[in-house]
Formats: C-alpha cells, sequence, structure tokens
C-alpha cells in the first residue's frame, strides 16, 4: 500500500462514468486541434501543496493526514520524494513543481542547506529517470525565513541580497541538473509595507539588477529554461512590485529584461489583483509572453490567497480559449496545480479527487475552447463589432491613412452614428450552450 491507499492509475471512463476514481473528460491521447490533450495541458503536480502543506490556517494546526509524517528531517524529505511519484504515477500527470525549501530541510549554515537540497536532488533525478517525469519549474521560496521579512532582491539590506543571490544561484543549478523546462520568480515578499520607509526606486532598481545576473548565470552554465515572472498583487506584502501581468510587462520593458522572461499566470492572483484570469492571460499572450499557469481558483467571497482546485467550466473554458489563441499554446510551459485541499478534506485520497476534478475541468475546458475557435463564435463577434475599421475612414484609421484633418473634415460633415447592439446576454448564452452541449 501506498501513500495515497490502493489507487490504480486513473483512466479516462467518459462523461458517463460514475466512478469518483476516473477522468470523464481528461483523455491523454484525445487529439484536440491538432495536439493530445496531455501535450495541450502538459499538467504539474505543486510540491508544497500536495507533499508539505499540512492544512494549517491562521487560526489552527495542521490537519492533513499523511503517510509521510511518520519520519522527520531527511527521512522526511525523502519520503515526500517517494510520495511525489506515487502521486505523478496515479494521476498519470508529466510534470512537477517545487521551491527548494519544499524539497529538503534547511541547516543551520547556507552550506549545510546546501547539502541537504544535492542529496534530495540526486534523489529526484533517480526517480525521473526510473519514470520519465519531468520537472516543470523549481523556484526559490525566498518569503518563509525570517531572514527575509524586508524582502529579498528589494530589500534594504545588502546582505540579504547576496543571500538571496546565493539562494537562487543554487537553484539554478539545480534547475540545470534536473532539466527544469522552466524557472519561475515569484516576490512573496519582494514589495513593500509602507511608502514613508521604502526607497521604491532603489528596490526596483536592485530587483532588475537580480534578474539581469539570473540570467547572466543561466547562460553561463548552459541552463536554457524559459525564465517565468509570476505576478500577484498583495499576500504575503502589502503591495507587491509584480502586482498584475501589466504592471510586470512594464517593469521588464524599462529595465531590459523583457527578452528574456515570460509571464507565468495564476487565477487566484488574477482575481486579487481585481482582474478575472482569462483577462491576465490576455494581457501576456498580447505581448506574446504568456508562459505558463498555475491553475486554481481564489473564492470571490474571501479576499485571500485561498488555492482552491480549479472547477468552474466557465473560467477554465476562457482560460483555455486564451491558451489556444497563444502561438504554440503554452509551450513549454504547463498547467501547475498551484491549489491545495480544504482543510476539512483530510485523507490523502482527497489530494486524489481534487487532481481529478481540476484535470477534467481544464480538459473540459480545452473541449470546448476548441469547439468555440473551430466555430469562429468569437471571431464573428469581433469581426461584426469592429466592422467599422475594415472600410472608409475605419480603414484609414487602422492603415495609418487618416490625421486629426482628415478624421475632422469626415466628422465636420455631421453622418448620423448608428450604433449597433454589444449583444452580451447573447454571447453568454451562446457561451452556456458550448459548455453544455460541446
Ligand atoms: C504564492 C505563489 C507561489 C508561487 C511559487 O502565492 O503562488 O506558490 O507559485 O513561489
Ligand atoms: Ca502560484
Ligand atoms: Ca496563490
Amino acid at each position: 500500500m501506498g501513500y495515497f491507499g490502493d489507487v490504480k492509475p486513473i483512466q479516462y471512463e467518459g462523461r458517463e462514468s460514475t466512478n469518483p476514481l476516473a477522468f470523464k473528460f481528461y483523455n491523454p491521447d484525445q487529439v484536440v486541434l491538432g495536439k493530445t490533450m496531455r501535450e495541450h495541458l502538459r499538467f504539474a503536480v505543486a510540491y508544497w501543496h500536495s507533499f508539505t502543506g499540512s492544512g494549517t490556517d491562521p487560526f489552527g494546526a495542521g490537519t492533513a493526514i499523511r503517510g509521510w509524517d511518520a519520519y522527520s528531517g531527511m527521512d522526511l524529505a525523502k519520503a515526500r520524494v517517494e510520495a511525489c511519484f506515487e502521486l505523478l504515477n496515479i494521476l498519470g500527470a508529466d510534470f512537477f513543481c517545487f521551491h527548494d525549501r519544499d524539497i529538503a530541510p534547511e541547516g543551520d549554515t547556507l552550506q549545510e542547506t546546501n547539502r541537504n537540497l544535492d542529496e534530495i536532488v540526486a534523489l529526484i533525478k533517480e526517480n525521473m529517470k526510473a519514470t520519465g517525469k519531468k520537472l516543470l519549474w523549481n523556484t526559490a521560496n525566498m518569503f518563509t525565513n525570517p531572514r527575509f521579512l524586508h524582502g529579498a532582491a528589494t530589500t534594504n539590506h545588502a546582505d540579504v541580497f547576496a543571500y538571496a543571490a546565493a539562494q537562487v544561484k543554487k537553484a539554478l543549478e539545480h534547475g540545470k541538473e534536473l532539466g527544469a523546462e522552466n524557472y519561475v520568480f515569484w516576490g512573496g515578499r519582494e514589495g513593500y509595507e509602507s511608502l514613508l520607509n521604502t526607497d521604491m526606486g532603489l528596490e526596483l532598481d536592485n530587483l532588475a539588477r537580480f534578474l539581469h545576473m539570473a540570467v547572466d548565470y543561466a547562460k553561463e552554465i548552459g541552463f536554457d529554461a524559459q525564465f517565468l515572472i509570476e505576478p500577484k498583487p498583495k499576500e504575503p506584502t502589502k503591495h507587491q512590485y509584480d502586482f498584475d501581468a501589466a504592471t510586470t510587462l512594464s517593469f521588464l520593458r524599462k529595465y531590459g529584461l523583457l527578452p528574456h522572461f515570460k509571464l507565468n499566470i495564476e487565477a487566484n492572483h488574477a482575481t486579487l489583483a481585481g482582474h478575472t484570469f482569462e483577462h491576465e492571460l490576455r494581457v501576456a499572450r498580447l505581448d506574446g509572453a504568456l508562459g505558463s499557469i498555475d491553475a486554481n481558483q481564489g473564492d470571490l467571497l474571501l479576499g485571500w490567497d485561498t488555492d482552491e482546485f480549479p472547477t468552474d467550466l466557465y473560467s477554465t473554458t476562457l482560460a483555455m480559449y486564451e491558451i489556444l489563441q497563444n502561438e504554440g499554446g503554452l509551450g513549454r510551459g504547463g498547467v501547475n496545480f498551484d491549489a491545495k485541499v480544504r482543510r476539512t478534506s483530510l485523507e490523502p485520497i482527497d489530494v486524489v479527487y481534487a487532481h481529478i476534478a481540476g484535470m477534467d475541468s481544464f480538459a473540459r475546458g480545452l473541449q470546448v475552447a476548441a469547439k468555440l475557435i473551430e466555430d469562429r463564435v468569437f471571431e464573428n463577434v469581433l469581426e461584426n463589432r469592429y466592422a467599422t475599421f475594415r472600410t472608409g475612414i475605419g480603414a484609414d484609421i487602422v492603415s495609418g491613412k487618416a490625421n486629426f484633418h482628415t478624421l475632422e473634415a469626415y466628422a465636420l460633415q455631421n453622418k448620423p452614428i448608428v450604433h449597433e447592439s454589444g449583444r452580451v446576454e447573447l454571447i453568454r448564452s451562446v457561451l452556456n450552450q458550448y459548455i453544455l452541449n460541446a
């Protein structure tokens, strides 16, 4: 018996199945718009939620029952590796993601911490070799340890900046060692609490310096992963510099970093920023910077980052629509379940059910989005709605022929402006039909 009980690898049984341990929509080999579902979705399990998390919340201790908790220290770290590969096998997910501090305990010194990491990375490598599973991305946790209370790359203390650099240097080496497809930067403490004691200009310049050093070092060691920044507006800091996709892209552009980075867009971070998931995906893709996604959902009745497993088909459909419109889809990126089971879902089997729910929701979203694209549903809407820009004065505006003189002369003809309905309710009901029937 494994850590998840006596569960066999999950099979696709189709939409009529009532078996809770079967996929209803995720059929890995099914071809959708020229690629298999498996190639489109590139599902990843997040180490921190599924193997390191325990179900704590700000008011209470952990509740999760996990077999590996019988161990401690490095034995615990090793047991978690075993559990990770067991779950990947059960789910048929090809990828996983981790922070350095998820996989191995910190030691008393940086040397000891790095030795612990080296040992677990070697074990992970063996398991990857034996199973063919891959690392979608790794990252450095520079937010849990109190050392980072004032920030990491945006700290006020140069020694902390140096420590953070050493930590990312090691993480890049491990990314290379494990053949990571991407490397993520999420700045949990890269922001500020009060402008009264913050040199924002210096902090932003330093963040850019840090990221340039990371780009240089990856090049130096021949680590060719796609670099990703993950925007989030707040939590843990009050204001985070990578607030949302637009803010992050503007920062990257200002500092000449745009050619080296794409974005990892998380659904719950989008809603925390006051946007929809699809808005953030659209902003990223219009800049050619949509790299990967963290699949989860927030609870709109709560104002924090609840990281729930994604089950909202409207959201997964519209997300997959953006991804399918993106040149090359997610490319080297994937769909990482940065999601945790609720504190009341105590048992290991809940982690399996949760991933099945998320994988099916994205698979269904993919099917619906593909059908919407095949039938040119939104394309037709846009074609009609923006028709005036294809002929006459509109065509002149788009082609650059128009200027304020020609536009004024046109307006002075006082032709009546006739508006057409935007038909939002009709479009939504068509979308409903596709989600139900496609
Ligand atoms: C936290 C973030 C984090 C990143 C990786 O809110 O989602 O988990 O994905 O550091
Ligand atoms: Ca995330
Ligand atoms: Ca989150």
